[in-house]
């Protein structure tokens, strides 16, 4: 099928093989446009009634588009040329599955409870009074711990803050979490480590500017295709940047790289530790800079000092020299840009990796200017805005929990008594929260746009966590999910271009994605549920007025706007008309200003004072809370902090009976759980089954040949898979975990399983919390079980 559109010409092959498109090369400078366009068959440029203004929420890269509408349907959409963050281009994803998923036939469509153990077709008053009966009582009877929220990184900002307010403001409840936990905690944690608190120092204008990029654990030419495009148009044009990436698999990111580091899974600190050191021994720091803008060079020092390239090679299993090689082109190159992502973020020692990614650039003072920045990335299209509006463990705003003054400050904005507000000890992360619920501590969970039965570790638990009879669990979704499937009330939502909202990309860019078309059946926006949900729980302030009185998604948004106010990630300057007039706009543009900020910290000044910090920081080995008294103590003032962790390895080393590593990741045709993908004709023929990489001499050794079904298993469970030979390292194998059972016959998890996180452990990074999804041990044999 050939329905793809560049700049007005058909392309030969369709975007399914062509995942990046035609190059468009250039310098440094602005990358030129590209305008990709997608329609339903039939339908052409002429026939589109509307066009209706969005963007992209298929991963963090938040692409501008257009939606376009025909006899009241999405029949597809197009890139906006205007746009700083694509340019007009869209992906695989975008382009094929970000309105085509909407358009299909098994959504929701009508609230379901459960009666005699079935679900059945209720009415939304029928749903929501079930809902609100089992809160009152649980609250009356046990209180607000009793309570559990875990949301997404796929909702809204309007959707978040509402949200957050309920459960801290209106329930009062520490059990707040999102999938962004096992997305982007260890994003956020380290900006918070280094510079004291969460926010994009650099921008993707850097991609057309750096001398050398560096790639930790990232592979964007699966996961951010857009942005990929714009490396190899670089790549393709005058002066390309060098590129480093450090990966066990040979990505389409490796093929590309000066120096390709294949680590170990769960290696990365060691590595570091040997890059730091590289560049303190050779005396490639920038001494005025560190004297002047940072605290913890000491100590960093002594940290990093026995890990030579050897020691670290050893460690690794890579090469000396290419571990100098890309020690040098670090510190040779003018403007340095970096991507971290969950190479980094979910695998072993997570914070401390991720920390001295920040520290090789503060070593040399490259940050806050052109060419020279750190992206810790997203990954989902809307993890950012559960960071900043608080429905996860956050504060809204990026307020500090332990900073009483913060804790009072969101007490006047929402018009209650700061103790209602959870502060007395440390959010409850996502793991915590499915611990409770298993103890039977938790008895009350609203899961909204997320999977947990597919994406969490070691799933045979998890499902025994979500069935247990002592939990009422309420999903949120827009299909019938694993995890809706298990659910005691199912309400149908409203999705992406059924509904009006903002959202954050990963470089702090915000669009505002309008609604193009009805839901399907009675199907209403998570907003609307949220808002309907407080409004029959009648939460107040101490005023007796209502806690939440917005009519609708303009009204959340200024009230986030309020929120956000003179904190790092301030709103009030971005308005809905602001984003009609401009495609994408950066935080942080206060009121009155017109310009945004490009870059963070271009002055140095960092977010760290105790008095506006987000956090007080942690030991990155332990996780023990350093606290105000110390961390006063430390008088950060503006400066950014050098800090890691001495290295201790990965949890589950391979052995006798499971002698590989086992990571997993994604697949350039799918989402996650393949809600939407999977509903998406092109890509799901594109990548219809799991498989799993391995070397070819770890195959030859077994006589596993290309093709054959293996069976994998781990101390927690098994898959069954076919095998594809690749260039990944010897010892490690690959899964991606996009493949649950929505669409398997009956009891295919016991049968024929095909999720990789029935392999993967429950343990998680001390400081952020991020769930190890990266390395687990396995065995890998011939499966004689009929296919
Ligand atoms: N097509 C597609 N795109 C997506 C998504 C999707 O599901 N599909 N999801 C979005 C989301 S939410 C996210 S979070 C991002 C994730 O984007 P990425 O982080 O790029 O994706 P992953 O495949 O999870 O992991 C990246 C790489 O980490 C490598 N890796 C594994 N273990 C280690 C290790 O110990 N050290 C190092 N250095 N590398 C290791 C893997 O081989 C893999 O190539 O993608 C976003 N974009
Ligand atoms: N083994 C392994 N496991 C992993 C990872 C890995 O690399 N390896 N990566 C982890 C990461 S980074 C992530 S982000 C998670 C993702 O894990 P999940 O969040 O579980 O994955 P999704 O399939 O994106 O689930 C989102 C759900 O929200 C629904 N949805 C979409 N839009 C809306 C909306 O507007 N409203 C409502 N109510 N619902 C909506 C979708 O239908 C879908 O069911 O998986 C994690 N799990
Ligand atoms: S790169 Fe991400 S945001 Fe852009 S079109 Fe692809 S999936 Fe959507
Ligand atoms: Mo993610």
């Amino acid at each position: 099928m050939d329905r793809t559109r560049i700049d007005g010409a058909r392309i030969g092959d369709s975007r399914i093989t062509d995942v990046w498109g035609a190059r468009t090369p250039y310098a440094n400078g602005e990358w030129p446009a590209r305008v990709d366009t997608m329609l339903a068959d039939g339908v052409t440029e002429a026939d589109v009634e509307r066009w209706v203004r969005s963007a992209c929420v298929l991963c963090s890269n938040g692409c501008g588009l257009d939606i376009a509408v025909k006899d009241g349907r999405m029949v597809g959409v197009r890139g906006r040329a205007d746009d700083a963050i694509n340019r007009g281009r869209l992906g695989p994803k975008g382009l094929y599955a970000s309105w085509q998923a909407m358009e299909a036939r098994d959504r929701l469509t009508t609230p379901l409870v459960r009666r005699d153990g079935e679900l059945v077709e209720a009415s939304w008053d029928e749903a929501m009074e079930a809902i609100v009966a089992r809160s009152r009582s649980l609250l009356e009877e046990i209180g607000p711990l009793s309570h559990g929220f875990y949301t997404s990184g796929q909702l809204f900002i309007e959707e978040y803050y509402a949200l957050a307010v309920i459960g801290k403001a209106g329930i009062g409840t520490p059990h707040m979490d999102g999938n962004t936990r096992l997305c982007t905690a260890t994003a956020a944690q380290a900006l918070k480590e280094t510079f004291g608190a969460d926010g994009q120092p650099g921008c993707y204008e850097d991609v057309d500017e750096c001398d050398a990029l560096f790639l930790w654990g990232h592979n964007m030419a699966a996961t951010q295709t857009v942005l990929w495009s714009r490396v190899l148009d670089r790549l393709a044009g005058p002066n390309p940047p060098r590129l480093v990436a450090v990966d066990p698999r040979r990505t389409p990111v490796a093929e590309r790289a000066d120096v390709h580091l294949a680590v170990r899974p769960g290696t990365n600190l060691a590595l570091m530790h040997a890059l730091v050191r590289e560049l303190l021994v050779n005396g490639w720091t920038d001494e005025e800079f560190l004297l002047a803008h940072t605290i913890g060079l000491d100590d960093l020092r002594g940290l990093c000092e026995e890990w030579t390239p050897e020691r670290a090679a050893e460690v690794c299993g890579v090469d000396a020299a290419d571990i100098r090689e890309a020690a040098r082109i670090f510190a040779t190159s003018e403007r340095v840009l970096s991507t971290v992502l969950q190479g980094f973020y979910q695998s072993s020692q997570a914070t401390a990796s991720a920390c001295q990614v920040n520290n090789l650039h503060l070593l040399r003072g490259m940050l806050g200017r052109p060419g020279a920045g750190i992206l810790q990335m997203n990954g989902q299209p809307t993890a950012q805005n559960n960071r900043e509006c608080g429905a996860d463990g956050d504060l809204p705003g990026f307020r500090n929990w332990e900073n009483p003054e913060h804790v009072t400050d969101l007490a006047r904005l929402w018009g209650v008594d700061p103790l209602v507000i959870p502060h007395w000890a440390a959010p409850t992360h996502a793991m915590q929260l499915f611990r409770y619920a298993e103890q039977g501590s938790l008895r009350f969970l609203w899961v909204s746009a997320t999977n947990p039965a597919v994406s969490l570790p070691q799933l045979a638990r998890i499902r025994d966590v979500l069935a247990t009879d002592s939990l009422f669990l309420v999903v949120q979704d827009l299909y019938l999910t694993e995890t809706a499937r298990l659910a005691d009330v199912v309400l149908p939502a409203a999705g992406w271009g059924e509904k009006t909202g903002t959202f954050t990309n990963a470089t702090r860019t915000v669009h505002l994605s309008e609604k193009a078309v009805e839901p399907p059946g009675s199907a209403r926006s998570d907003l609307d549920i949220f808002l309907d949900y407080a409004r029959r729980m009648d939460f107040r302030r101490d005023d007796g007025t209502p806690l939440l009185d917005w009519a609708g998604p303009e009204d959340a948004y200024r009230a986030w706007q309020e929120c956000s106010r003179g904190r790092p990630c301030d709103y009030t300057g971005i308005s809905y008309d602001d984003l009609r007039a401009e495609s994408g706009i950066h935080w942080p543009r206060r009121a009155g200003e017109r310009e945004s900020v490009t870059r963070l910290y271009t002055d140095a000044d960092f977010p760290s004072r105790p008095d506006y910090c987000e956090t007080f920081g942690h030991d990155l080995l332990t996780g023990a809370t350093v606290g105000e008294e110390a961390y006063t103590a430390l008088r950060p003032g503006g400066r950014a902090i050098l800090k890691s962790a001495p290295y201790t390895g990965p949890h589950e080393a391979p052995d006798d009976e499971y002698p590989f590593r086992l990571t997993t990741g994604r697949s350039v045709y799918h989402f996650h759980t393949r809600t939407k993908t999977g509903r998406t004709p092109e890509l799901s023929e594109a990548a219809p089954s799991v498989w799993l990489e391995l070397a070819r001499e770890d195959a030859e050794r077994q006589g596993i040949a290309d093709g054959e079904l293996v069976e994998v298993r781990s101390r927690r469970g098994r898959i069954v898979a076919p095998v594809r030979i690749t260039g990944i390292r010897a010892g490690t194998v690959f899964a991606p975990f996009h493949y649950g059972y929505w669409d398997a016959p009956p009891g295919a998890e016991e049968r024929h399983p095909t999720a990789a996180n029935e392999l993967t452990l429950t343990e998680w990074d001390p400081v952020s919390k991020q769930p190890l999804f990266k390395t687990a041990a396995v065995s890998v044999r011939p499966w004689g079980g009929a296919s």
